[in-house]
C-alpha cells in the first residue's frame, strides 16, 4: 500500500489522577532522568497527567522470572514452556536450560543483525536508484568516498555514475552472496582475520547467517548452546563487517563523509516562534531530503504565512545523530527522552523511518496538536499518518509532510508550551576520516600516543537508553570515570548523545581528563568524548582498531580498546557487543541479559569467548567499577604489548 491513510482518531493516554502524588514528582523526575531537560520536561509531563515510558515499566513490575533469565520458550505449539528447577527439568520437547536461553540470544542477535543490515541494504539501494537516476533530490556528495570503495570492491571505472551502479549492486550482492566471504572483513588486520578463519566464525554471506539463526532456533534444529551462540556471533560479524558497514560507507558517499563541526544537543534546541519538526529513528535516506527541501524558499515562506519564523528541525535518536554528524542539525535528545519532544506542547509534527520508535507514540501526540507522520512500509504505527517513502517519491512525499507540519503551527497550544532554556554545545562530525585528517593525514599520531602512554587506551561507549537505568546516568558516569584515567572515549547512539548534553563533547571537558589526555585534547582542540555517530556507525569503531592494529602490527584484540553499553535495551545492542567480542574487542554491558537461567552460556560470553576470540563480554551495573574492568583491562592489554 502506498499513499495517506487514513488517521486514527486516538485519546491521549493520561495518568489516573488518583495515581499522582503532585508533591512526589520532582524526586520520582529525579529517580528517572539525570538529564537537566529532560528533567524539567518530564516534570510537566507529569503535572498533566500524560503517561511515559517510565509509568509503563512500572506496570510492567515485577517482571516474570521465567522471562528475565531467559527460560521462557515459545518457539512452538506444544509450548509455550517455562522451565526452572534443575537440570530434569525441561520443556515439552525436551530442551533444557541452555537450549531455550541460547536459542532465545540467537534469536535477539539475529534480529538485531537483521535490523542494522537491512538498514544498510535500503541505502544501498539508494544509491543504486541513484546511479540510474531514478532518485530524484538524491546525489552523490563524496566522490572520493565512491571511488576509494569502488577501488576496494574492484569495479572502479571513468565514469562516477557508472562506479556508484557497479558499487551499489557489489554491495547488494554481499547480502546473499554465494562467494562465501565478505569484501569488508578483508579490513580486518590478517591476524584477526585468521582467527577468525581459524575459529569457524566468519560470516559467508549477511544474509544466509540471520536465515540459518531462524532455522537454527527451529525446535528440534540447534541443540548445542555453545554452537547456537557462535552462530548468533558469526551473524553479528556480518552485520558489523557487512550490512551496518554498508550503512555507514554508503550514506557518507551520497550524504556526504562526516567533518568535525559544532552543534547543540537537548530539548532546549526547540523553538518558540518556529515550525518544529522531529526526525526520529535511523535511517538517513529520507530525513537528509527532509533537510535539504525545509531550506527552500517556498517552504520557509508558507512557514512565515502561518505565523512562524522559520523552519525548525531536530533530530532524536540514530536519525538524528546521523543528520548531526553530516549537517550539524541539532539533537533535541536520544531514545528516552522521544516522548518528551511531543510532551514540550512546541512539536509540529514528528517524522519517523524506523527502529527505536515507541509504538504509543501517536497517543503522546494525540495530547497536544503534533501529527506523527510514518514513512516506512516496514514500520506503520496505528494511529499515525502514514506516507509511503522511496528513493523514488522521497522528494514529494518529503515535501508533502513539510507542508503538513508546517500547516500545523497555528494549531498549538500555546499556554501547554515549556521548551527548556541552554542547549549545549557540542564538537561532532569524528569520522574515521575527520579524525585521520585532525591528526594530519594518519592514525600514526594517535598510536603514538598510546605508545607513549599519554593516551592509555580507548573504550567505544556505545547504545540506548533503558527506564531500568536513570537515563543517561550511566553512559555519563561510566565516560568521566575513564577520562580520568587517561582513555579516551569514543561514542554512538543514544550515549553520544547523553555524554553530548552533559557537556563531554566540548574542549573544555579536558578539565575533568586526566593530565595526559588532558594535555593531548588541549594540544589537537578535541574534546575527550568524541561523536563518531549513529548505531550503524560502530563500524567506525571497528575501523578505527582495524586500522590501529594494522599500523601497530598487531590483532584487534592485542589493543587496549574495550566496548561499553552501559544502558542498553535493543536487540541491535547485542548484535554489536557480539561483532566487537568477535572482532577481539571485549565489551561491558549495563544490564544483564535474559540468559542468567543457564550458567553455561553465561560462562561462555563471559570467559568462553575468551579461549576463542581473546575477547568476552562483562556485566556491571555500576559505571564507577565498569570503568574500573576497564580500565583494569587497557593496562592488561598495554603490558601484553609490552608498552
Ligand atoms: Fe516448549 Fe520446546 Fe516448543 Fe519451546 S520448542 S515451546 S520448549 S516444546
Ligand atoms: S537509537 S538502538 S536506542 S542507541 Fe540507535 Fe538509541 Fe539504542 Fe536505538
Amino acid at each position: 500500500m502506498s499513499g495517506k491513510e487514513e488517521k486514527n482518531k486516538l485519546d491521549c493516554i493520561k495518568v489516573p489522577p488518583d495515581k499522582i502524588n503532585k508533591e512526589e514528582i520532582p524526586s520520582i523526575v529525579e529517580e528517572r532522568t539525570s538529564e537537566r531537560t529532560a528533567q524539567e520536561v518530564l516534570k510537566k509531563t507529569m503535572e498533566e497527567g500524560i503517561q511515559t515510558v517510565w509509568e509503563r515499566f512500572e506496570k510492567q513490575q515485577p517482571s516474570c522470572k521465567f522471562c528475565a533469565t531467559g527460560v521462557s520458550c515459545q518457539r512452538c505449539a506444544m509450548g509455550p514452556c517455562r522451565i526452572m528447577g534443575g537440570e530434569k527439568v525441561r520443556g515439552v520437547c525436551g530442551a533444557d536450560a541452555d537450549i531455550i536461553v541460547s536459542r532465545n540470544l540467537l534469536s535477539w542477535m539475529a534480529t538485531g543483525a537483521a535490523a542494522h543490515s537491512d538498514h544498510g541494504r535500503e541505502v544501498a539501494e539508494t544509491l543504486l536508484q541513484t546511479a540510474r537516476g531514478k532518485a530524484p533530490g538524491y546525489g552523490i556528495t563524496d566522490n572520493a568516498k565512491l571511488n576509494a570503495l569502488a577501488e576496494e570492491y574492484g569495479v572502479k571505472t571513468d565514469d562516477d555514475k557508472e562506479t556508484a551502479e557497479r558499487l551499489a549492486i557489489s554491495m547488494l550482492e554481499e547480502f546473499g552472496t554465494l562467494k562465501g566471504s565478505l569484501k569488508m572483513m578483508e579490513r580486518m588486520p590478517e591476524g584477526t582475520f585468521n582467527l577468525l578463519e581459524a575459529s569457524g566464525l566468519m560470516p559467508r554471506s549477511i544474509d544466509r547467517e540471520i536465515v540459518e539463526a531462524m532455522h537454527r532456533v527451529h525446535m528440534g534444529v540447534g541443540a548445542d548452546y555453545v554452537d547456537m551462540v557462535a552462530h548468533g556471533v558469526r551473524a553479528s560479524l556480518g552485520d558489523g563487517w557487512g550490512g551496518s558497514m554498508i550503512g555507514t560507507e554508503i550514506s557518507d558517499v551520497l550524504f556526504g563523509t562526516p567533518t568535525i563541526g559544532k552543534s547543540k544537543v537537548n530539548l532546549g534546541v526547540l523553538k518558540k516562534d518556529q515550525v518544529n519538526i522531529a526526525l526520529h529513528g535511523h535511517n538517513p535516506v529520507l530525513s537528509e531530503m527532509i533537510v535539504k527541501l525545509a531550506a527552500e524558499p517556498e517552504l520557509i515562506q508558507r512557514a512565515k504565512d502561518v505565523g512562524a519564523e522559520g523552519i525548525n528541525l531536530v533530530g532524536l535518536c540514530c536519525t538524528g545523530n546521523e543528520l548531526l554528524m553530516r549537517k550539524g542539525v541539532p539533537q533535541a535528545g536520544n531514545h528516552l527522552s522521544q516522548e518528551l519532544v511531543i510532551t514540550t506542547g512546541a512539536l509540529e509534527a514528528m517524522i519517523v523511518d524506523y527502529q527505536c520508535i515507541f509504538p504509543s507514540l501517536p497517543y503522546t501526540a494525540a495530547c497536544y496538536h503534533t501529527k506523527l507522520m510514518t514513512t516506512s512500509p516496514k514500520a506503520k504505527i496505528p494511529g499515525g499518518d502514514h506516507y509511503t517513502v522511496n528513493p523514488e517519491n522521497a522528494f514529494e512525499q518529503s515535501k508533502k509532510m513539510l507542508e503538513i507540519a508546517i500547516d500545523n503551527y497555528p494549531n498549538r497550544m500555546v499556554e501547554r508550551i515549556l521548551i527548556p532554556e541552554n542547549p549545549v554545545e557540542s564538537i561532532v562530525g569524528f569520522s574515521v576520516e575527520a579524525l585521520r585528517s585532525a591528526l594530519g593525514g594518519s592514525l600514526k599520531p594517535l598510536l603514538d600516543l598510546i605508545i607513549k602512554g599519554d593516551i592509555r587506551g580507548a573504550v567505544g561507549v556505545v547504545g540506548c537508553n533503558n527506564p531500568k537505568i536513570k537515563q543517561d546516568h550511566g553512559h555519563v558516569t561510566l565516560a568521566k570515570e575513564l577520562i580520568k584515567r587517561n582513555i579516551i572515549v569514543v561514542e554512538t547512539g543514544c550515549a553520544a548523545v547523553a555524554c553530548g548534553e552533559a557537556g563531554l563533547m566540548l574542549p573544555e571537558a579536558a578539565d575533568m581528563a586526566g593530565d595526559s589526555l588532558a594535555a593531548v585534547c588541549r594540544s589537537l582542540g578535541i574534546p575527550p568524548v568524541l561523536h563518531m555517530g549513529s548505531c550503524v556507525d560502530n563500524t567506525r569503531i571497528l575501523v578505527l582498531a582495524a586500522e590501529l592494529a594494522r599500523l601497530a602490527g598487531v590483532r584487534m584484540d592485542q589493543l587496549p580498546v574495550a566496548g561499553a553499553a552501559p544502558e542498553w535495551y535493543s536487540p541491535k545492542a547485542v548484535a554489536i557487543g557480539a561483532y566487537f567480542v568477535g572482532s577481539g574487542i571485549s565489551v561491558a554491558l549495563g544490564v544483564m541479559p535474559p540468559i542468567t537461567g543457564s550458567p553455561n552460556v553465561v560462562n561462555l560470553l563471559t570467559e568462553g569467548f575468551d579461549g576463542v576470540v581473546n575477547a568476552k563480554f562483562w556485566v556491571e551495573p555500576d559505571p564507577v567499577k565498569a570503568a574500573e574492568i576497564l580500565a583494569e583491562h587497557v593496562e592488561a592489554k598495554r603490558s601484553g604489548l609490552g608498552i
